[in-house]
């Protein structure tokens, strides 16, 4: 059983998009994250344990492969394109099925920084949850943020921030966030980001994945 959520795992980390792609070469011909993530739910895999040990597991490989010099950019745009097709079968075992709204969620990765697949995660479970999510996106200005925010008062944000260069912008948007905004919640997550930091900066929440992001803005919505 275990095995099918590893050929996942592996279709990311090779970035194995489906069927039809013919990258790479070796695996042409094969099923892809694609087609083994449906294949994993219609044998009642749960969606928490196809994103954990198949994706995750999939792409720690890929970072631990680039940062040994072993794979470079394009592979992991590939390994990216892989989780973020295969991703959208899971979007609809993360609806609540509440139908009452809780509010506005404004989330974006933050100024600098490219990576979206994390935010784009947390995005779509947290809009599961009840929240109208307003993405905006990736490399978000801290102008942009304070904008929506007050086009949407009384709204939450999330930052994301995938790299240590990036973390400093991160908390230049925190401090003019919350100087413009003081009552604003504002949650930060990321892979170098931690708790040590988000308080350090002066955000409100550190969400080490969107589960407890989920958590946390349930406890901060109940009026
Ligand atoms: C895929 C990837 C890329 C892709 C991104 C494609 C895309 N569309 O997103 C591309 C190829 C563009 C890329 C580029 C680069 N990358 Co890159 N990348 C990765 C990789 C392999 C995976 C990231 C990922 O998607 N993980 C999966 C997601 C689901 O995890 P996550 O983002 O951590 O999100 C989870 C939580 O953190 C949380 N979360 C995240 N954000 C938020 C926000 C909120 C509000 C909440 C609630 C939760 C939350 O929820 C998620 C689910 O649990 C990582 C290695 C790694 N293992 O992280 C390197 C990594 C982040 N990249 C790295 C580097 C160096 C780069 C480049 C500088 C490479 C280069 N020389 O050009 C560029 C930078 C470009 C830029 N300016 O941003 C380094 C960073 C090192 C550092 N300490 O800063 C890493 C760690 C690789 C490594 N080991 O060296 N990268």
């Amino acid at each position: 059983m275990e095995h099918l959520l590893e050929q996942i795992a592996h279709c990311i980390e090779f970035g194995k998009v489906n069927e039809a792609a013919s990258y790479p070469p070796e695996m042409k011909g094969q099923p892809g994250a694609d087609e083994w993530t449906l294949t994993a739910l219609q044998q009642g895999f749960s969606p928490e344990d196809i994103l954990q040990k198949g994706f995750i597991r999939g792409m720690d490989r890929v970072g631990e492969k680039f940062a040994a010099h072993q794979i470079f950019v394009p592979q992991m745009l590939l390994s990216a394109k892989a989780m973020t097709t295969a991703m959208r079968h899971l979007q609809p075992f993360f609806q609540s099925g509440e139908a009452k709204k809780r509010g506005t969620f404004v989330i974006g990765t933050v100024a600098g920084d490219l990576h979206e697949i994390g935010k784009n995660l947390a995005g779509m479970m947290i809009a599961g949850n009840g929240w109208d999510v307003i993405d905006l996106g990736k490399d978000v200005k801290t102008e942009r943020f304070a904008e929506t925010v007050r086009q949407h008062p009384g709204c939450a944000v999330g930052l994301s921030a995938l790299l240590t260069t990036t973390m400093e912008h991160m908390a230049d948007t925190v401090n003019a966030l919350k100087k413009e905004f003081p009552g604003l919640r504002i949650l930060v997550g990321g892979a170098p980001v931690n708790a040590a930091f988000c308080s350090e900066i002066g955000a409100d929440f550190y969400a080490a994945n969107p589960q407890t992001a989920v958590q946390y803005l349930k406890e901060i919505s109940v009026q």
